[in-house]
Order: C-alpha cells, then sequence, then structure tokens
C-alpha cells in the first residue's frame, strides 16, 4: 500500500496541437506519465495550456482526448486532487472538469503551502511588465459578452477558426523556444517584484515553454514546467523538495 504523497505540476500539453498522429502520441505519452504518478500522487496541478484550443457550450463540449479525460476520472476517483488552471489556450474551461471529475478550476493565480513551503502557481501569461495589448486582449477574451458571443457561433465555424489561428503557434509547429539572459526573462522580473511583498519558497508558472529552474533569492526559486511537444518536463515536490523533471528522457 503506497502513500500518496507527492505534488505534481506540469502544462502545455497543447493537445489537439499539430497533426492529429502527432497530438494522439502526446496524449499516449502524458498517458503513461499519468499511470506513472497514479500510484504516489496526492495532488496534480494541470497549470495551463492543456488544450491548444477548448471551449464548453452549455451542452456540449469539444471532440477528443478521452483518453486523456479518462485517465484523468481514473485520478480524480482514485483520490487524486486535481487542479486545473486557465491557460491563454484554455481560458474558457468553465464547469465541465468541475462536475465530471471534481477539479478545481483556477482562473489566476493559486497561493498554497505544503509542509511547510510556500507555492506561488500561476500559468504566466500577462504577468511582469510590458505585453499590455495581451493584458488587454485577455481581459477581453475572459469577459462574459466575449464568451456569449462565441457560444452564438455555429461551432463548426468558431472551433474553425479557433483552430485554424492556434495551428499558427510556434508551439504547434514544434518551434522550440530559445534561452535569453535572466534580465530579460518576464517572469523572473515578475518573480523579483512578487518576494518584495510576500515571500515564496517556488513559483511556479508553465507558458515559456522552456523547462526553467532560476534561483531568485538564496531561498527562492522560480520554475517553468516548459512543454510537452519537446521536453515531457515537470516538477514533484515530495514534501521536502521541488525538482524539475523529465519524463522519458530522449537526448538531445
Ligand atoms: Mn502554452
Amino acid at each position: 500500500m503506497s502513500t500518496r504523497n507527492k505534488l505534481y505540476f506540469a502544462s502545455d500539453f497543447h493537445l489537439g496541437a499539430g497533426a492529429l498522429a502527432n497530438s494522439r502520441e502526446r496524449e499516449d505519452r502524458i498517458i503513461r506519465w499519468l499511470d506513472s504518478i497514479k500510484a504516489d500522487a496526492a495532488e496534480l496541478f494541470l497549470m495551463g495550456d492543456v488544450f491548444d484550443f477548448w471551449f464548453e457550450y452549455k451542452t456540449v463540449v469539444p471532440r477528443g482526448y478521452i483518453r486523456f479525460l479518462g485517465k484523468l476520472a481514473q485520478l480524480t476517483d482514485a483520490g487524486v486532487k486535481l487542479y486545473f488552471f486557465k491557460g491563454n489556450h484554455d481560458m474558457w474551461v468553465f464547469d465541465y472538469f468541475e462536475k465530471e471529475m471534481g477539479a478545481t478550476i483556477i482562473s489566476n493565480e493559486l497561493k498554497i503551502e505544503r509542509n511547510g513551503k510556500k507555492f506561488f502557481l500561476h500559468h504566466g501569461d500577462g504577468l511582469g511588465p510590458g505585453d499590455n495589448f495581451y493584458k488587454l486582449l485577455k481581459n477581453f477574451f475572459r469577459s462574459g459578452l466575449c464568451q456569449w458571443l462565441f457560444a452564438r457561433l455555429h461551432p463548426n465555424f468558431g472551433v474553425g477558426i479557433a483552430n485554424y489561428w492556434s495551428s499558427h503557434s510556434r508551439i504547434a509547429n514544434s518551434k522550440k523556444e530559445n534561452h535569453k539572459p535572466h534580465e530579460q526573462e518576464w517572469l523572473v522580473a515578475f518573480c523579483k517584484d512578487e518576494l518584495k511583498t510576500n515571500f515564496y519558497d517556488y513559483l511556479i508558472f508553465g507558458h515559456r515553454h522552456l523547462p526553467l529552474d532560476i534561483q531568485i533569492t538564496p531561498n527562492s526559486r522560480y520554475i517553468n514546467l516548459g512543454e510537452w511537444i519537446n521536453y515531457n518536463s515537470y516538477a514533484v515536490f515530495d514534501g521536502e523538495a521541488l525538482k524539475l523533471e523529465y519524463f522519458e528522457k530522449v537526448d538531445g
């Protein structure tokens, strides 16, 4: 009998991005990962952009991902607590996952304390300096009016344009993000700023699509969860330490 004592963090699966075969292969890999953590996960934090596009109509949800959703339900049925963060690609997650599997939907940041360690968790979009146009757009996309209008479009059309739009992103074309000097990393700037007024041991984000583990101050780290097209990266907290790890790591 194993005990559930670990916290797992992952983001940016971008399910649905790329060719169907490609997305299915990624879905299978994620399922193998979920199987591997099934026995010892106490809490699972899926931190945004799980889907390349998602919209919940009042009575209907998008096609696909049945194996992934079934596996998630298996975990929650077995007692794993699931947190589902809205990303910039799947900000239109409403109450379906909450109703189906008791997931807690997180719209912005989540601050938690576990075993005396403090965590700041956020998908990572629209934080830090700059990016003002996106911040404006995000406010509009997240508004009730925008969601109401989108729901009025026929799904073949509405989801059609959304899929067309997201098929042009860098990640959909399997491109890796490039490293930048730390002073140019906007989430590093955000962490430094946040740490002026609050203490956290770990500040964890997705969105950057690069696995990063950066010491911000002697006692605080910024972790970026990377993505699952090129890296299969995730973080695990065993009650004492947080580690950035790679599932089925391939060289190069
Ligand atoms: Mn993303």
